[in-house]
């Protein structure tokens, strides 16, 4: 085990310094020396999109790409396989729960589903998603020709593909084990079988993360860890540019509140991975190399518990504020007026960002630490709730006092106000003591941060992606589909997590295969609430992929009708300097169908 673990090291290690020197050497050829000490192509990083000209075609474009926006493209498509591949997980996961017994999956395999599926959907999911957002429209957004280190960007997108094998492997390793098992004797391949997917918690909770003599533990925790290096190079560069690379014409009083909260949650992000990366490091030297950090009987189980909360209570607001952003950019376009106390939203996010390092504890009320400590960290719990109410209030004035108009954005904003209020409220119950005592490891917990992971993340990023996809593909998505399913997979959440909220609160533990008869149907109503988000899920994927085929090609920039209420902000101008070029030189008039000579003037 310890073996392969240093072969992998090793192998990455060696294959980050090539595509290093890789990229360095392609770049130090021709062109304008950029902020990374490289140099960028002579036609690099111009706002108008000049530079998509010069790019090179196929594969070796997007190996070597440091286009913002191809490099935000390349996330979004990244973080949605991921998302595809641990929905699969949760799928799997509620099948199983449609019985009493565990007889779809072994108990076994229940375990590793919901093992990964937490990784998956926290890492390599949602981060990657809304990084991507950022990539393509926070440099549009602030007036910035790309980032302020390109290649940087380059690097930190092409770590996740490998940490997703390293996380996930224990699958595809002994899927093909059994497939090989067929065709040659198993003893020379038994090695192979070693190799299991991870049964021990997203949280990887010592002693059980440290006895497991599974190696593909180890693989998870490099991979965990180079992604969590992603994270912290993107975070940089995210900071880096807003401070540097703003343009003068946008001032901090108007910068939108998207890149406000990015800006938050990279800064959290910085301090919280630096964390997580030592823990797992601590955890992969006690595993492999005889260090007892978290052996000891005394104390070493809660240290675990300790420095994992301390990056998993960041880590939660690090995937919503993103979330937040975009609802506080894209709810008041479809009311009609500017964000209701803008700036109250923004200090909020500031506190929210501070709080979330004094808060780590309350997932650890039931571990038996002395009662005073609890008690602060169940004051501090309490005290974030308000900055959490401060932007619910201002959203829902903005929509009470606006024009509202019920697109597929806006019908997502409108259900995830909805269901932060009930992932709040709920939160701020078991951020009470004696409340915790008795929900701690029911499924209440689940259903109360789901309505959040599962509401106001992904609806949000599917707000954006139909606010935005005009900008994007330069087509219009089916719009009454979009609708239907904005308010199926509404439905969906509330359903799922609504009846595990109650689940829990009649006393069922959370992350069992197994569960009494009484609540199969309960169970059964959870599975089928799973079923409809999965099915709108599949929706929405039709809808973006079959829409930038064949969608209505768009060639009014202004498809929101902002410009009426003085809402059409900088990404969308941008856009429409887009479309006049585009239609100034792709041969035609794009009002005019004539057949006319190619015109290249306007
Ligand atoms: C209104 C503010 C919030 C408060 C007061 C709060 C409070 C809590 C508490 C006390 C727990 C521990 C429950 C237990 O294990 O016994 C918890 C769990 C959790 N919360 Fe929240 N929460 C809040 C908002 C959020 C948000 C915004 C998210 C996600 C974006 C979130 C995600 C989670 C997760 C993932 C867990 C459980 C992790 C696990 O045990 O697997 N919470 N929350
Ligand atoms: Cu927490």
């Amino acid at each position: 085990m310890l073996n392969a673990t240093i072969l992998v090291a090793a192998v990455l290690g060696l294959a980050l310094a090539g595509f290093v020197w890789r990229s360095y050497t392609a770049q130090t050829t021709a062109g304008t020396p950029a902020t990374d000490g490289g140099f960028l192509p002579e036609s690099a990083g111009t706002e108008t999109g000049a530079e998509t000209e010069a790019k090179v075609g196929g594969i070796t474009r997007w190996l070597t790409t440091t286009d913002h926006r191809d490099i935000g493209i390349m996330y979004i498509v990244f973080g949605t396989i991921a998302a595809i591949w641990g929905g699969v997980d949760a799928m799997m996961i509620r099948t199983e729960l449609l019985t009493p017994q565990a007889d779809v999956w072994t108990a076994g395999t229940y375990d590793a589903l919901f093992t990964t599926h937490g990784l998956t959907m926290l890492i390599l999911f949602v981060t990657p998603v809304f990084f991507g957002i950022a990539n393509y429209f926070l440099p549009l957004l602030i007036g910035a020709d790309d980032l302020a280190f390109p290649r940087i960007n380059l690097l930190g997108f092409w770590m996740l593909p490998p940490a997703l094998v390293l996380i996930r492997g224990g699958l595809i390793v002994s899927m093909t084990a059994k497939f090989l098992g067929l065709f040659v004797p198993l003893d020379a391949i038994d090695f192979l079988f070693a190799i299991q997917p991870p049964e021990i918690g997203w949280y990887m909770y010592a002693p059980l993360s440290l006895q497991s003599a599974n190696p593909q533990v180890d693989f998870m925790l490099l991979g965990l860890h180079l992604s969590g290096i992603a994270t912290v190079l993107a975070s940089v560069n995210f900071i880096i540019t807003v401070f540097t690379e703003k343009s003068d014409e946008v001032s901090w009083a108007d910068l939108d509140l998207f890149t406000w909260t990015l800006v938050t949650t990279a800064g959290i992000a910085l301090l919280a991975f630096s964390v997580l990366g030592s823990a797992l490091i601590m955890l992969l030297l006690d595993r492999n190399f005889g260090t007892t950090f978290f052996a000891l009987e005394q104390g070493g189980a809660i240290l675990w518990q300790h420095i994992f909360w301390f990056w998993g209570h960041p880590e939660v607001y690090i995937i919503v504020l993103p979330g937040f952003g975009l609802m506080s950019l894209i709810l008041p376009k479809f009311s009609g007026r500017t964000l209701f106390g803008r700036r109250f939203v923004i200090y909020s996010t500031f506190a929210i960002g501070v709080l979330s390092f004094g808060v780590w504890a309350h997932h650890m009320f039931t571990t038996g630490i002395d009662p005073r400590i609890r008690a602060s960290f169940m004051a501090v719990s309490l005290a974030i709730a308000i900055p959490s109410a401060i932007k619910e209030f201002n959203w829902i004035t903005t929509i009470w006092k606006g024009r509202v108009r019920l697109t597929a954005p806006m019908l997502f904003c409108v259900g995830g106000l909805s269901t932060f209020v009930i992932g709040g409220i709920t939160g701020v119950f078991l951020a009470a003591i004696p409340i915790d005592i008795l929900y701690h490891d029911t499924y209440y917990v689940v259903g109360h941060f789901h309505m959040i992971l599962m509401g106001v993340i992904p609806f949000m990023m599917m707000a954006a992606s139909y606010y935005w996809f005009p900008i994007i593909t330069g087509k219009m998505y089916n719009q009454p589909l979009a609708r239907f399913q904005a308010v199926t997979m509404v439905i969906g959440v509330l359903v799922t997590f609504g009846a595990m909220l109650i689940t829990g609160a009649l006393g069922l533990p959370r992350r069992y295969a197994t569960y009494p008869a009484e609540f199969t149907g309960l169970m059964e109503v959870t599975t089928i609430g799973a079923y409809v988000i999965g099915i709108s899920v599949l929706l929405w994927l039709y809808n973006m992929l079959r829409s930038y085929w064949a969608g209505e090609r768009v060639t009014e920039a202004d498809v929101w009708d902002l410009k009426e209420t003085g809402q059409f902000t900088r990404e969308w101008q941008w856009f429409e300097k887009q479309l006049a070029e585009r239609y100034a030189t792709d041969g035609g008039s794009a009002e005019t169908d004539t057949d006319e000579a190619p015109r290249t003037d306007g």
